[in-house]
């Protein structure tokens, strides 16, 4: 199968591809910090992003809202108005000191697949809503997928208690943000009046590169589980306190980090990931009395998953029996893992086909706001290349060219689609 795209694909492909470039760019010099990209759920950024991308969908005609939960959301009819809509777009939040392309890249190739559609007044046996969604990163509030949990229906609302790393609660950044969190559950979509879920995103990882192509299919969204831990010993004396006499809770914490990678390490397609630790009192001739870290596991078999954390878990209790401290856990995030939709993805693996490019399909060891949606709809996603597989990283990159296509893709597949 040949790599390269067919020649009918470059003319849309490469007006399309400067569309989304331009919202991409405009929504990565939107950030919480100077100097580099950080977007985080019902931020200050995250207010002006989603008022962005909403004029955006106003000058396209698109019928626009902002939902209880943050999503932006942008209505573009069908061929009569009312009829059930197929959900496309992504997510507009970003991790700390993030790239441009992740999230981003799906609400503005779905947004220039629209514009083209509309451009041209070309109405479908059904209509498209383009969602933009302000809580898949899960930096801010531990519970994660906030607007696409929301729009299934299964928005967990004791999380509206959560509280960031300043105290703040949900329920108050959302009131700060404008939302209401009263009305999130008003937010949630019948079956019925949807058709399904597609979203366009980075690979974040290499399969396309060595293929050497530009898009291909996802078969399913590895599950995750993340869960906070605290080690507590006693904090002491840096001068006078002798080793001997020492609880060291960041010395066990630091022992059970290295403990967590070796399981991992031992491990067939496990991924553990520790991202934050905290020492307190954190002072410089303190001997720490207390360390939170995060764990972020993650595999596709889920049982295997579960019994990989059993076995990191009595790995971190020895270390702590073993050197006098206390250990808890709580599990914030678990996930299962999530197949994507047969009938779409069959449905855009013929489009690539039809195009000339080979419908390879990649296991998403990321996550995405399709893990809450595929609980109420079909959900499908597409992926783009991106150089060296980087992201979560300033240097994430995408080519026009393969942006281009990608709006090609789903374009087509929106018009086979009936
Ligand atoms: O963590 C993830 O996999 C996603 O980027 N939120
Ligand atoms: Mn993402
Ligand atoms: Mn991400």
């Amino acid at each position: 199968m040949s790599a390269a795209p067919r020649a009918e694909m470059h003319g849309d492909a490469a007006a399309m591809a400067a569309e989304a470039m331009a919202l991409i760019e405009d929504l990565a010099a939107i950030s919480d910090e100077p100097g580099r990209l950080t977007r985080l759920y019902l931020s200050a950024s995250h207010r002006r992003a989603a008022d962005h991308v909403r004029a955006q969908m106003i000058e396209m005609g698109l019928a626009t809202s902002i939902d209880a939960a943050g999503t932006v959301v942008g209505r573009y009819e069908g061929s009569r108005p009312g009829m059930p809509a197929l959900l496309l777009g992504s997510h507009i939040d970003t991790v700390r000191d993030a790239g441009r392309f992740d999230g981003a890249l799906g609400v503005a190739v779905a947004l220039a697949v629209v514009a083209n559609l509309a451009r041209r007044n070309r109405r479908l046996p059904f209509a498209i809503e383009i969602l933009a969604f302000g809580d898949e990163e899960g930096i801010r509030f531990p519970s994660t997928l906030a607007g696409s949990r929301a729009i299934a229906g299964s928005f967990d609302l004791s999380t509206l208690a959560d509280r960031d790393a300043d105290g703040i609660s949900l329920a108050d950044a959302l009131r700060a943000f404008g939302s209401d969190p009263a009305a999130i559950a008003a937010a949630a979509r019948r079956p019925q009046d949807v058709l399904g879920y597609i979203e366009v995103h980075i690979e974040q990882g290499r399969v396309l590169e060595h293929a050497n192509q530009a898009v291909g299919l996802v078969s399913g969204i590895s599950g995750a589980t993340r869960l906070g831990v605290t080690v507590e010993g006693v904090s002491g004396h840096a001068g006078t306190l002798t080793m001997p006499d020492r609880r060291d809770a960041l010395c066990g914490a630091a022992e059970m980090v290295l403990a967590i990678e070796d399981v991992a390490r031992g491990c067939e397609q496990v991924v553990a990931t520790v991202g934050r630790l905290v020492a307190e009192p954190g002072a410089v001739n303190v001997v720490p009395g207390k360390v939170a870290f995060t764990l972020d596991l993650r595999t596709f078999r889920d049982a295997e998953r579960r019994r990989v954390l059993g076995e990191i878990l009595e790995r971190c209790d020895a270390i702590a029996g073993r050197r006098g401290l206390e250990l808890h856990h709580e599990v914030f995030y678990d996930q299962p893992t999530t197949v994507c939709d047969r009938a779409l993805k069959a449905g855009l693996a013929a489009t690539l086909s039809r195009l000339g490019l080979d419908p390879i399909e990649i296991q998403s060891s990321a996550g995405h706001d399709g893990l809450a949606l595929a609980a109420l709809f079909p959900m499908a996603m597409l992926f783009v290349r991106c150089k060296d597989g980087v992201s979560h990283h300033p240097d994430e990159s995408v080519s026009p060219a393969d942006i281009g296509t990608a709006g090609v893709v789903l374009r087509h597949f929106l018009e086979a689609l009936h």
